[in-house]
């Protein structure tokens, strides 16, 4: 059975006002009525409350809280990002999910979601508090054709189709902190993974994982994160929709991929410095055990951090974790 006929059997129940009759389906989709019985049941089984009268047809009553594909393509309008996406309700973590699919052959755009995740990963081994139901914890698969020295680039074009993504749906513009931190104010609601698979001079592919504080409430923060870490419901105090801003991420985040590809890095590098707080900023950097202090100064065109240090001289960071001074 095709989902894909389950989907446009959705469309046209949520175009309908009323009842939609099982011929009328029939005629346009050109399949049986058993057939569309049971694509039916099918969107049942995954939360579509749709009532049936034999006289009269099908209604949409209620759509599921939970995220669903078909929630997401509806009115998604990229050209090929979330063109096919995987939603789970658990898995260990989206990016290992999305990492076996491309090792399997999956395509650029394909994305993987999850209502929780039991192995949420942060940056080097740290891990990412992944509560069930209230948050997004999404992956994007991508190819790209550029060079592996232009990786850094992804992740930070990813924050900013975060940051306009959540000010688009919010009104609230998150403040964006090298690399990958998601900011309200001074806390973090959310971050980035971006890891890949490839050779001395090639990208095979690349996994951009996108962890997002939505509805979080702050009771569900353990002690560990509690006075660093917030939710985009915190902020304005209102339950956001996650498939608004899902929405609006692969959206933003489908436009600044192509703008990177057609070599508007400098694009990516002037908008990010206008989001980011960093720049200016009396900063430290830990990586490695090593500390780096100084005056953050600018992203080069490889997205790599330039601090100059009190001496003068300009270092130049391409992982690591800031603290801004002061
Ligand atoms: C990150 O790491 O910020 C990257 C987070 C990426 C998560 C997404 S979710 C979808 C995809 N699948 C995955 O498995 N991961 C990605 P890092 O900069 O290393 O920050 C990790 C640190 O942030 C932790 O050590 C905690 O201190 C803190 N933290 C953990 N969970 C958090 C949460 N939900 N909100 C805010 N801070 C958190």
């Amino acid at each position: 059975m095709s989902s894909d006929a389950a989907g446009r059997i959705l469309e046209m129940l949520r175009n309908q006002a009323g009842r939609l009759s099982g011929t009328e389906i029939s005629r346009k989709l050109g399949i049986s009525r058993s057939a569309i019985w049971k694509h039916i049941r099918s969107l049942r089984g995954a939360g579509y409350q749709i009532t049936a009268k034999h006289a009269t047809g099908y209604q949409l009553i209620a759509v599921p809280t939970h995220l669903t594909t078909w929630e997401i393509q509806a009115g998604l309008g990229t050209e090929r990002l979330g063109i096919k996406i995987h939603t789970f309700s658990q898995v260990d973590s989206t990016n290992m999910v999305a990492f076996r699919l491309a090792l399997n052959g999956a395509h650029e755009g394909e994305v993987v979601i999850a209502e929780s995740q039991a192995a949420g990963k942060g940056r080097m081994g740290r891990h990412w508090e992944s509560p069930h139901g209230v948050n997004i914890y999404l992956s994007i698969i991508l190819r790209p054709l550029f060079p592996p020295n232009k990786m850094s680039m992804i992740t930070l074009m990813t924050a900013i189709a975060c940051a306009e993504a959540v000010e688009e749906v919010t009104g609230l513009l998150p403040s964006i902190k090298w690399p990958n931190d998601l900011l309200i104010g001074e806390k973090k609601m959310g971050g980035i993974l971006t890891e890949a698979d490839m050779e001395m001079d090639r990208i095979n592919f690349v996994i951009v994982g996108i962890g997002i504080n939505v509805n979080m409430p702050h009771s569900s923060f353990p002690p560990s994160i509690r006075d660093t870490a917030t939710s985009l419901r915190e902020a304005p105090d209102t339950e956001i929709s996650r498939i608004a801003l899902i929405q609006a991420l692969l959206r933003k985040f489908e436009l600044w991929y192509q703008r990177l590809g057609q070599g508007w890095g400098d694009a990516v590098k002037g908008r990010w410095e206008e989001i980011s707080q960093i720049r200016g900023k009396e900063v430290e950097i830990v990586f490695m055990g090593e500390t780096v202090k100084g005056q953050a100064l600018e992203i080069d065109a490889d997205g790599a951090l330039l601090v100059q240090e009190p001496g003068g001289e300009v270092k130049r960071i391409v992982a690591g974790d800031v603290h801004v001074r002061g």
